[in-house]
């Protein structure tokens, strides 16, 4: 059943580089084919960061970041049928509608059907749910988790195991799911592959955890910031590099290290000239890297040609391949069991209002993931 329009407190982008402010927002009721949800949790990932800062061309502010949450439907718009009233979720950036071009496809999880609506803050009727005071606020990514409640359209919303806390399932919205999916859908890593992570936040961490998974038999953990080391060890790497400790380039390093380089390597930072290390590090004839960081506005990446021609490929993901409404749930069961150790990414919690600290946290380079719990 459709409700009213609800005031709420919520962290707003008001501009790029400016910090986050706590408002009271209006979130309107949902239209026919969405649902509003009350969000319990949500992490905040280095995407966030990227766009507040202005580096992301499709920025749109004043807005509500935040693509890393777990709720509770509220109310959901006429013509609604999978999801209803009560039901635990996580929102998704990447839909799933099942029918267009790309869901039939069966080759990408990136689903087209509301793609461009969502990259300008808009739902897909071309208006916005949010507001403070009369004035207009954008959503982001389609989710715009930084707030008490928000609005999805049903397509973007995965339903997830009632017993699953959701301020650590909030993690598979984002991070957790995409660096695991990297490694296991979109690079198939096989036992026995060796595999190189550059950057060891919660994507690479997660790539390292997949990596595991696939049991690579070795996982070559690389980051400038060696606190991020003992943990990327816990979780299955079995080398640790920091580059700035060589006076060559970490490509050289770690094809000295491997035989000629690594079956598998993965950009988990958003830095394009590690992006060309990752490549450059591949071996001859068949080694494949992942780019998951996201490069600024106008940042483009390079290498010779010859590494193509000599057989390494260059790709790239999104939410680690992964096909949010019919995989999801699945990973979620994958967490009850036991097998993703979600508590492990969570180093900070904290209040809405407290939300700033988050980033700062990732900036200064201290936390893996902060959750903030409302
Ligand atoms: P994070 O800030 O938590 O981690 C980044 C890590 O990279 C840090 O440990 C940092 O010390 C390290 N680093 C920075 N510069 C480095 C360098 N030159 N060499 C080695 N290590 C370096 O970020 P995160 O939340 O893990 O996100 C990582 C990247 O992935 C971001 O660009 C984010 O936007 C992107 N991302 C992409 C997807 C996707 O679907 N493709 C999903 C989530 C995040
Ligand atoms: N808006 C940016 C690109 C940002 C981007 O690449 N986002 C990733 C998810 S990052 C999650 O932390 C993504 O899903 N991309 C696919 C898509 O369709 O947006 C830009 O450069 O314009
Ligand atoms: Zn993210
Ligand atoms: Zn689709």
């Amino acid at each position: 059943m459709q409700g009213e329009t609800i005031s709420c407190k919520a962290a707003v982008a008001w501009g790029a580089g400016k910090p986050l402010s706590i408002e009271t927002v209006e979130v309107a009721p949902p239209k026919a084919g969405e649902v509003r949800i009350k969000i319990l949790a949500t992490g905040v990932c280095h995407t966030d960061a990227f766009t507040l800062s202005g580096d992301d061309p499709e920025g749109i502010f004043p807005s509500i970041l935040g693509h890393e949450g777990g709720g509770i439907v509220e109310s959901v718009g006429e013509g609604v049928t999978s999801v209803s009233v009560g039901d635990h979720v996580i929102p998704l950036y990447t839909p799933e509608c099942g029918e267009c071009k790309f869901c039939k496809s069966g080759k990408t999880n990136l689903c087209g059907k509301i793609r461009e609506t969502q990259g300008k803050g808009l739902m897909p009727d071309g208006t916005t749910r949010f507001s403070k005071d009369g004035e207009t606020l954008y959503h982001y990514m389609g989710t715009s988790t930084f707030s008490e409640y928000t609005v999805l359209p049903e397509i973007s919303l995965a339903k997830v195991n009632k017993e699953a806390p959701l301020e650590e399932v909030c993690l598979l919205g984002c991070g957790v799911t995409t660096g695991m999916g990297a490694v296991l859908n979109t690079a198939k890593v096989e036992e026995g592959a060796t595999v190189a992570v550059f950057g060891l936040g919660g994507i690479g961490l997660s790539a390292i955890i997949g990596a595991q998974m696939a049991k690579a038999g070795r996982i070559i953990a690389i980051d400038i910031n060696e606190d991020k080391f003992e943990l990327a060890r816990q979780l299955g790497a079995t080398d640790v590099v920091n580059p700035k400790n060589y006076d060559k380039p970490i490509q050289e390093v770690i094809v000295d290290l491997t035989d000629g380089g690594v079956d598998y390597s993965f950009e988990c930072i958003g830095n394009v000239d590690v992006m060309r290390s990752a490549l450059e590090c591949c071996h001859k004839g068949w080694g494949e890297s992942v780019i998951i960081g996201v490069a600024g506005a106008g940042q483009e990446i390079s290498t010779r040609p010859f590494q193509l021609v000599t057989g390494r490929v260059w790709r790239g993901t999104a939410f680690g391949g992964v096909k949010g409404r019919s995989e999801l749930p699945g990973i979620v069961e994958q967490y009850l069991n036991g097998e993703i150790p979600l508590k492990t990414f969570i180093t900070h919690k904290m209040p809405l209002q407290d939300i700033n600290e988050a980033f700062d946290l990732m900036h200064e380079g201290k936390s893996i993931r902060s959750v903030v719990l409302f």
